[in-house]
């Protein structure tokens, strides 16, 4: 038996928190509605270039209402314990201050980096988390939209300069950020890379390097399966079925649904098919009694504000697990 493994199994219930640019389009980009489920895929759907993207919202980013401690008190409250935060996803800006040469400085957009001036978002979140006792994840893309030596280099921006991706640039940068998050922001208890196919799995993303490093740095840390292709699929620590129960569960490894309380992932204004407290509890439920964990997702707004309805069905969630509970 895995000592690692001990807290997760014991924890059964987590926040997972979406939130970057995407959260400040809140599905809509310059007056148009993206009706997709995933909110923080809009940059996609509306196929922008990423210095437009940025131009437009960031100034809508504006943390007016961001209060990571009320975050982490809500979710304690719910009887959440743990948490995974995105620490950049698919759009290529970082909530941590990278010091990566390309995020520092690029010639897209000027920067990938997130915080204000002399703030570091994704420490603030961490450490609102920590205080209030729980394990604290990192989401991690390994796909990137604006990175020019990416795989998915060039499908929104232009590519005036013909450039060539290359990937071992791309290998160093997901290296480097990885490292960045393991040494500079004190226990991180788990990673949670995001995502493969079958074209670019394993080792194109330098999968090896950077896991036996990561093990040193942070010798207790949990890491999903997502540097491999299938949610299924059994390389990492723990299974990653998405809004989706597996009838029988996962025999034989640790697994965990992330689910949403409406469709999306990350905020989207629009999506308003909120599911029932009874149909999320029914969710839990199941998850748990087939022996997974379940990682239930909120998306704050670009003001950095958890949507009332999603707090409404956390208290509830409180509530009954205040009942329920043997202590
Ligand atoms: C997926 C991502 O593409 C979605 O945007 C979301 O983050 C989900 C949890 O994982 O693979």
């Amino acid at each position: 038996q895995d000592k690692r493994m001990e807290w997760f199994k014991e924890a059964r219930f987590g926040l997972f928190i979406h939130w970057g640019l995407y959260s400040a389009a809140g599905g809509s980009f310059e007056g148009k509605k993206y009706p997709q489920h995933y909110a923080e895929w809009i940059q996609t759907w509306g196929k922008i270039p990423s210095k437009q993207y940025a131009e437009v919202l960031k100034p809508k980013f504006t943390l007016r209402s961001f209060d990571p401690k009320s975050w982490a008190h809500l979710a304690k409250k719910t009887g959440m314990k743990y948490m995974v935060l995105t620490s950049r996803h698919h759009e290529g800006f970082s909530l941590f201050n990278s010091q990566q040469p390309y995020a520092v400085k690029n010639d897209v957009t000027g920067t990938a980096n997130l915080s204000p001036k002399g703030r570091d978002l994704y420490r603030e979140i961490m450490e609102a988390f920590r205080q209030e006792g729980m394990k604290v994840g990192a989401y991690y893309s390994l796909l990137d939209w604006q990175h020019p030596d990416s795989y998915e280099a060039f499908q929104l921006n232009p590519n005036v300069d013909n450039h060539q991706p290359d990937h071992e640039q791309y290998k160093a940068y997901l290296y480097g950020q990885i490292k960045e998050l393991a040494q500079n922001y004190g226990r991180l208890d788990m990673l949670w890379p995001d995502f493969s196919s079958k074209q670019h799995e394993g080792e194109a993303w330098g999968t090896k390097h950077i896991l036996t490093d990561l093990i040193k740095w942070q010798p207790n840390i949990i890491i999903n399966n997502r540097f491999w292709n299938g949610l299924e699929n059994k390389n990492g620590d723990i299974g990653t079925p998405e809004k989706y129960i597996p009838p029988t569960g996962l025999p034989g490894m640790y697994w965990e649904v992330s689910h949403t309380m409406n469709e999306s992932y990350g905020y989207s204004a629009h999506d308003q098919n909120w599911k029932s407290f009874p149909k999320i509890m029914q969710l839990f439920v199941e998850t748990v009694s087939k022996g997974g964990n379940f990682l239930l997702n909120v998306g704050p707004d670009g003001d950095g504000g958890i949507p009332e309805p999603a707090v409404r069905i956390m208290e509830q969630i409180g509530d009954w697990m205040k009942i329920n509970s043997e202590s």
